[in-house]
């Protein structure tokens, strides 16, 4: 990389959603010189990105804020139990004005590479623009849910009609009136929208290859009282809430589905059902782990769908029969399964018929040719690792980070990467992230990071990176966790198995962000144990 032009930062944060814009915040406070780089035109990364029709966090707004500044959580009301996706990239705006971000972010510019200087122990970024920075730290703030899948049919470019991707759906949204429509994917982006599009289209076909278990939001404006509620007891649910395998108050239990008896078990169940959200999801400790117990639930869930969709064909095509419940990411939806009782949606199972080709009238499957107006694509993700090994990021002597992670990923508590000091990754890959609260996690990791660079200046240090011994040992923990539970049954994106070549491997650390953190305040605490630094 040249020399001219060249901007001189503490810090290069990539990505300005939810743990960029933190991570600026942090290190601004700390005196450092920090610019952030974001593809988008706005902050807000994946709720900038994801405006199809129904987005939706799908935990409890309470928990899917920052909790770092209790006078920004004073200030922000939500008002859903579940915020829609344009008030959370409102409140995303809102931190952004709050904490005056906007400065030092850098919109509409992609890091294209970045690349360790070991002599000036200094990471050189460039972008898209012809930028040219350096910088001590890079710090990954690229989300786990970035890198969207390509359109792999036949024939996708044939097609006359309009095509949209949930990942990067029109702002302005789509009128579907009076149009036939047809969304490809049942992951939770699919669910939305299907749900949200459904009774504007003339005709909606989705096509589906694995159905997905989805359980009821329950979703509904706040109430005062609600609102009261939330304020009052803030402070000790938050509390709570970190102490929690996931980072949000699940309900989490001892008691064992194979103990209990068929009765308490349904009177179990249905408490949660009604309730609504993940918690249906966890009844008992034993359903994670145990195929009986498992099995237990994943009965009850196909004869909620039984009860809910009318035509007994439709409902079997609807019940996931090749996984354990909850192996692939569960749905929280919000009427998903009416939607098939409507006259104007027809589901076509791809494992029955497959897409051969898309054509300039529709989708063409093994049986017939379905005519559409649009396309809808939720195709999903390369989850974790899509983002990162696409650019070219190189360590120590020219390694490059695709070379570093060809058979999957390895990191040192998804937080660095031997060979490549200095560069950080915020809810990186063997860290808990996806299968928890992601705010919580990315607050974490970000405190994190922010005290390992005081450390280090602290101690007159220049580098810090894992070590090649902590990185092996954390990946083996990373997947002895993973096997035993029954998440590695399923071909989820979780595993890598939606994405053709992908190594298959446990991505997301299922050990808990309680026992995470405690293994990074442990390793913090022993002088950065498992890392180098010099
Ligand atoms: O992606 P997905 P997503 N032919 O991978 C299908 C988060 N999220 O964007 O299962 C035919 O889940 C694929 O089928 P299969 C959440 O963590 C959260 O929906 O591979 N079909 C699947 O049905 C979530 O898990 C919210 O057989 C193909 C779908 O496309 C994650 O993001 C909302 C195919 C992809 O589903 C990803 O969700 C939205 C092909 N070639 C997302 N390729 C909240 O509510 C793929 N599919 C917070």
């Amino acid at each position: 990389m040249g020399e001219a032009n060249r901007i001189e930062l503490d810090a290069v944060i990539v990505g300005a959603g939810f743990a960029g814009m933190y991570m600026l915040h942090k290190l601004r406070g700390q005196g450092l010189n920090v610019r952030v780089i974001e593809a988008g035109s706005g902050v807000g990364g994946t709720w900038f990105w994801n405006r199809y029709p129904g987005a939706r966090v799908d935990i409890e707004s309470r928990d899917y804020g920052y909790s770092f500044d209790p006078e920004l959580e004073r200030e922000w009301r939500w008002s859903e139990r579940y915020a829609a996706q344009p008030e959370l990239l409102r409140y995303l705006n809102h931190v952004a004005d709050r904490y005056d971000l906007r400065r030092d972010i850098q919109f509409e510019t992609r890091v294209t590479a970045a690349h360790f200087d070991e002599a000036a122990a200094r990471w050189t970024i460039e972008t898209d623009r012809g930028d040219r920075l350096s910088a001590r730290f890079c710090i990954m703030a690229t989300g786990c849910l970035s890198e969207p899948k390509d359109i792999v049919f036949p024939g996708a470019e044939d097609f006359a009609g309009e095509v949209y991707r949930t990942f990067d759906y029109p702002e302005q949204g789509v009128d579907f009136t009076g149009k036939r429509v047809a969304v490809i994917g049942t992951g939770s982006s699919g669910l939305q929208t299907i749900t949200a599009i459904a009774p504007e289209c003339a005709h909606l076909t989705v096509f589906q290859r694995t159905p997905n278990y989805s359980v009821p939001a329950n979703n509904h404006p706040l109430t005062a009282d609600e609102q009261a509620e939330w304020d009052a007891e803030r402070e000790a649910y938050r509390a709570r809430a970190k102490a929690q395998p996931l980072a949000f108050w699940n309900e989490p239990t001892e008691a064992l589905a194979l103990e209990a008896t068929p009765e308490e078990r349904h009177r179990e169940f249905e408490r949660r059902w009604e309730f609504g959200g993940f918690r249906v999801g966890a009844p008992y400790a034993d359903t994670g782990v145990n195929l009986e117990a498992n099995r237990i639930l994943a009965d009850y869930a196909a004869d909620k769908i039984r009860s809910i969709v009318r035509d007994p064909h439709v409902a079997e095509r609807l019940t996931p029969r090749t996984y354990p419940f909850g192996t692939k990411r569960l749905c929280v939806d919000t009427g998903y399964y009416q939607v098939y009782n409507r006259d104007n949606v027809t589901l076509v199972d791809l494992r029955e018929t497959p897409i051969e080709r898309i054509t300039a009238d529709g989708i063409r499957t093994s049986e017939r040719d379905h005519p559409v107006d649009a396309i809808v694509y939720a195709l999903g993700f390369d989850a974790m690792t899509g983002t990162l090994a696409k650019l070219d990021i190189r360590g120590r002597d020219g390694l490059t980070l695709r070379e570093k992670w060809a058979h999957g990923p390895v990191t040192y508590l998804g937080l660095m990467i031997a060979g490549f000091p200095n560069l950080f990754t915020i809810t990186g890959p063997g860290s808990p992230s996806v299968l928890t609260n992601m705010v919580m996690s990315i607050e974490q990791h970000v405190e994190w990071i922010a005290a390992a660079i005081a450390w280090l200046d602290e101690h007159g240090k220049a580098t810090i990176e894992a070590t090649p011994q902590a990185e092996a040992e954390w990946v083996a923990h990373v997947a002895e966790v993973a096997h035993q539970t029954l998440y590695p049954l399923a071909d989820s994106w979780y595993m890598g198995a939606n994405v053709e070549g992908k190594p298959r491997v446990f991505l997301p650390y299922v050990g808990g962000f309680d026992a995470y953190v405690l293994a990074c305040n442990d390793a913090a605490a022993n002088d950065y144990r498992g890392f180098a630094t010099g």
